[in-house]
């Protein structure tokens, strides 16, 4: 992990460059990246992170500290960024200073500890106070807390992102001992991390991680163990009564699609008997499936239709298997398995999944496919004069014909 320190602080004056642990004096406004969350506290009254897309079009200028300009930032470019926009940035790798649409003039070489430290020095009387800057933000993020807010209050059938994330968290906070400070949070996929980023809120520096530099997915699993042997393990080697004892739960939150390209690691933590909790949410697809309730997934996408001819129809090429049992595959590789389908059937598992301390639990979540949505991805669009993000279709499934209907009855 590279960006071990990183921090954007946003602010409208140029004067505000300023680490934002000075937050709270300064009044500078910062957005922390996935890897920077919980340096600051995510509940911190100057945190962005609930009107970041306001704050991103709206600052005239950056402070890019410790973190790299990539896609999680969309690069530092419109239109998500203000066209005029000036980002300074701070590094300790001097390749990484004056990429992307960073200014080289602002770039600062150096251990951010010790910029910062400076910075504040230089800057010990300023404090930022624009009331329309703040009111922008604030404005902007009472109206997504709102919807966020009202999505992870309301039940629905099938089970939604929110709606999972909030009783997985709910329930994962009533049952730890020291509370949410002892949960620590892995995630990939696509959804499965950007809306779990705002759920699970942490309040310390390395209680979570998201996927590689390059939105690399495969790596969740293995940063889970990673994690389990450094909170729970290192300091067995050496322990010492002046040492508090360490134990953290790691909780790897996977979309299905990020799960499969390293499951085998469930394997790994069995044999190690690693007691980390991996949530899959399972909407049958890359960020969208093709179906909800269609009995015969399969028969009524490959088989024969009525002419007796062949469907010409083809998979999205983000499909993937209907309601796949990583439950079962979870056992078959020594671990415990949960399928949920439900609000009920979810609270069980994870209180299952907690209790069993002897090797991985794999809670197999199916939740509301997505289908018949559209898709954007963002680096589909940076090719040559072509700056709105790629589209795909995905098509809906055919109707459930007379199979019957196969949904759920419960875990
Ligand atoms: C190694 C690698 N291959 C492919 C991709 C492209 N990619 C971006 S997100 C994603 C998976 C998203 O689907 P899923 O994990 O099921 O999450 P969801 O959005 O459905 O919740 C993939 C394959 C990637 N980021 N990394
Ligand atoms: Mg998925």
């Amino acid at each position: 992990m590279r960006e071990d320190l990183p921090l954007s602080t946003i602010s409208r004056s140029i004067e505000g460059f300023i680490g934002a642990d000075e937050g709270d004096r300064t009044k500078i406004p910062f957005l922390p990246t996935p890897q920077g969350k919980g340096v600051l506290p995510d509940d911190h009254p100057l945190n962005t992170s609930s009107a970041r897309s306001a704050a991103i079009i709206g600052a005239d200028v950056v402070l890019l500290v410790g973190a790299r300009l990539n896609w999680i930032l969309h690069f530092g470019e419109p239109p998500k960024w203000s066209p005029g926009v000036r980002i300074a940035q701070i590094d300790i790798s001097p390749e990484e200073l004056g990429r992307g649409t960073a200014d080289p003039t602002l770039s600062i070489h150096g251990d951010i500890t010790s910029v910062i430290t400076q910075l504040k020095t230089y800057l010990s009387d300023y404090c930022h106070a624009s009331s329309s800057w703040s009111n922008t933000l604030s404005t902007s993020a009472a109206q997504n807390l709102a919807i966020a807010r009202a999505k992870a209050s309301t039940p629905t059938s099938p089970l939604t992102y929110h709606r999972t994330f909030t009783l997985i968290r709910s329930t994962l906070e009533s049952l730890s001992p020291g509370g949410a400070e002892n949960l620590v949070y892995v995630s990939e996929g696509a959804n499965t991390m950007d809306i779990s980023r705002s759920i699970f809120t942490v309040s310390q520096p390395r209680q979570r991680l998201d996927a590689g530099t390059y939105a690399t997915m495969g790596v969740g699993l293995g940063y889970a163990i990673a994690a389990e042997m450094a909170y729970n393990h290192t300091h067995e080697a050496s322990p010492s009564p002046s040492s508090p004892s360490i134990r953290k739960r790691i909780i790897s939150l996977e979309g299905d699609s990020a799960l499969g390209f390293s499951l085998p690691e469930i394997e790994t933590m069995s044999r190690y008997r690693l007691p980390i909790i991996i949530f899959v949410i399972n909407n049958g697809g890359v960020y969208h499936g093709i179906s909800d309730n269609t009995p015969a997934w399969g028969t009524d996408w490959w088989d024969m239709d009525k002419e007796g001819k062949r469907r010409d129809i083809l998979l999205a090429s983000t499909a993937l298997g209907f309601e796949t049992e990583y439950d079962v595959v979870a056992r078959g590789l020594g671990g415990r398995g949960w399928r949920v389908v439900d609000e009920e059937g979810l609270i069980g598992a994870v209180q299952g999944a907690w209790e069993h301390r002897d090797g991985p639990s794999v809670v197999n979540i199916i939740v509301a496919s997505g289908a018949g949505g559209k898709l954007e991805f963002g680096w589909l669009g940076k090719g040559k004069g072509k700056r709105s993000g790629g589209k795909i279709s995905i098509p809906k499934l055919p109707k459930p014909s007379s199979h019957g209907n196969m949904y759920h009855d419960g875990v």
